[in-house]
């Protein structure tokens, strides 16, 4: 066997045993995680006091608020009753399992002092805040790649009520809120002569979640290099039993605008947040000549 032959045959025999390992590995999925609960409209809800929706362990719990009906079409995207907050009073809403994203539409009775819509991770820090206005608006709530919605607060600041209707939500992490960090410490982003592949399988039997990826650019010496990445990047969810293949040129550097990237040499340290524990992988990189694979570095 020839050097030539060699170099060019390995990544073809390396791809086809990973491409083995995912067909293995990718045999059954089970995912409470990103299981989606279409809007409720408050119809059933009672009138007046604490009330809960959805079931275990998705119970969402309404408090601060009420849900009698005012007669008033307006306060309604559908049906005669919605989720409304007095002024100067606070209605909270808490996830028993943290949300990945929440929908609603929220409006003000009246225009003036805005109420204020308020989105806490489950460490009950501030993820986003939204002011109200006097009409229904629709509100998507992404808490941010690796982030999880585990309340939701609305104080009502206006001279009437401060209204929620149709809400609905997708589940985050059931159970665990274990995650894996992992480093792929020398990549390239110039696709123009080398492309780079990561690879990410998840072992586990439950746990699943999103994958997301910060991009740091290496210096060169004497020199300093800004992240490319504003905030977290999501490549989408990592499945139990599962396996991903992320291509740095298509799946990372394109959506940032940022394809080929050919600044100091295209060399770029990449960083994987995980939603699940335990997950494994490997860095690859490739031409008609040259290729390397290491296994990811493991931070947490
Ligand atoms: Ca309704």
């Amino acid at each position: 066997m020839n050097k030539t032959y060699r170099e060019n045959h390995q990544p073809n025999g390396l791809q086809f045993l990973l491409l083995a390992l995912f067909i293995v590995l990718i045999g059954s999925s089970t995912a409470a995680y990103g299981q989606q609960f279409p809007p409720d409209s408050f119809e059933t809800a009672p009138n007046f006091g604490t009330f809960t929706l959805f079931s275990s362990p998705n119970i969402v719990t309404f408090t601060g608020g009420f849900t009698q009906s005012q007669g008033i079409p307006s306060l309604y995207v559908t049906g005669v009753k919605s989720f409304m907050v007095d002024p100067g009073n606070t209605g909270t809403i808490t996830f028993q399992t943290p949300a990945a994203s929440v929908t609603l539409w929220l409006r003000d009775q009246f225009s003036g002092n805005p109420s204020v819509l308020t989105v806490f991770d489950q460490n009950s820090q501030v993820i986003s805040t939204t002011n109200a206005t006097a009409g229904f608006v629709r509100l998507v709530l992404p808490p941010g790649c690796g982030q999880f919605i585990g309340s939701i607060t609305l104080q009502s600041n206006g001279t009437g009520m401060a209204v929620i209707d149709d809400f609905g939500f997708t589940a985050g992490q059931a159970g665990s809120s274990e995650s894996t960090v992992l480093i792929a410490n020398f990549m390239n982003g110039n696709d123009d002569e080398l492309s780079s592949r990561v690879y990410l399988w998840n072992p586990s039997e439950s746990s699943g979640g999103e994958v997301c990826v910060r991009v740091f650019p290496m210096p060169l010496m004497n020199g300093t290099a800004q992240e490319l990445t504003p905030a977290s990047l999501s490549l989408g969810t990592l499945a139990p039993k599962s396996a991903l293949n992320i291509k740095v040129a298509e799946d990372i550097l394109d959506p940032l605008g940022r394809r080929p990237y050919k600044d100091i040499g295209g060399n770029l340290t990449l960083e994987f947040t995980i939603q699940a524990a335990d997950v494994v992988g490997a860095a690859q990189f490739f031409s008609s000549l040259a290729f390397g694979t290491y296994p990811l570095q493991v931070i947490q």
